[in-house]
């Protein structure tokens, strides 16, 4: 049984894989995309995912996509370990986290991620290379087009800034509802490992808006302590490791 994960150091959708695969002991071939070089788009790979992101699982041969697909995946052919409840209700309540996690925090953190992080690298393009580069993405397109090189404008960081910190609320609500530590109760699920990437992405901007709710101040420092959190969050796998100018960009706004 071989697994290959076709995914980015930084990327946060093939952070949660990669925490699944090491959770469950489970060796893998790492292939890393430089995804501001365009790897994803090129067609060997387009061919695996035609939504030109990552990650992708290849398991013997079997292709799988979608990051939080590929954890119900992986939990459904390694049970060992198991991130899913046995309680049906409990596992739909799992699922519906996902997909709020998936449309609020997930996505919220591109704005604040490409505005710090990726934004110089767009703009010392010339601008027909930045429209070429941003019509090739099948997926994030619109995404691109809409910061521009000039980045998301401050009402839009706001509105990204606010959706994370109602996302911070909820997770604050679920943890109490279920008497934690984790969002569903005592064993740690899928949906805690949806909603990691977000919060070590906002803690390594120096934007961490949850210290007054000690709930998921607690829940962060127990997926801190998790074996699996330190051989997923390898030397690059923080923006603040892989971009130099980031650590002047936080060192300005702390
Ligand atoms: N829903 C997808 C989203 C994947 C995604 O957005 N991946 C990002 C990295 S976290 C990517 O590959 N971006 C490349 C690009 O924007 O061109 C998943 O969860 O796997």
């Amino acid at each position: 049984m071989a697994y290959r994960l076709y995914n980015a150091p930084q990327s946060t959708c093939s952070q949660r894989v990669r925490f699944v695969l090491n959770a469950k002991g489970l060796p893998f071939e790492e292939i890393k995309l430089n995804l501001l070089e365009g790897d994803q788009l090129k067609p060997d790979y387009l061919k695996l995912n035609p939504n030109g992101v990552v990650p992708t699982l290849d398991h013997d041969g079997a292709i799988v996509t979608d990051s939080t697909v590929i954890t119900e995946y992986l939990d459904e052919v390694e049970p060992d370990a198991s991130f899913t409840p046995e309680d049906p209700v409990v596992r739909a309540r799992m699922r519906t986290l996902m997909h709020f996690i998936d449309e609020m925090p997930a996505a919220a953190v591109r704005v604040p991620t490409f505005n710090l992080a990726f934004l110089p690298k767009f703009q010392a393009m010339s601008r027909d290379d930045f429209v070429a580069m941003a019509e090739s993405k099948p997926l994030r397109r619109e995404f691109m087009l809409a910061m521009g090189q000039t980045g998301f404008p401050k009402e839009e960081m706001d509105a990204a800034l606010g959706r994370l910190r109602r996302s911070y609320e909820r997770m604050d609500t679920e943890i109490g509802k279920s008497g934690g530590p984790w969002l569903l109760g005592k064993d740690i699920s899928l949906a805690d490992v949806t909603v990691m990437p977000a919060l070590v992405r906002m803690h390594d901007l120096n934007m961490a808006d949850w210290r007054d709710l000690p709930r998921v101040a607690t829940w962060f420092d127990n997926i801190r302590a998790h074996k699996a959190f330190t051989p997923t969050y390898y030397h690059g796998s923080l923006l603040s490791e892989r971009f130099p100018h980031l650590k002047a960009t936080i060192a300005k706004s702390a």
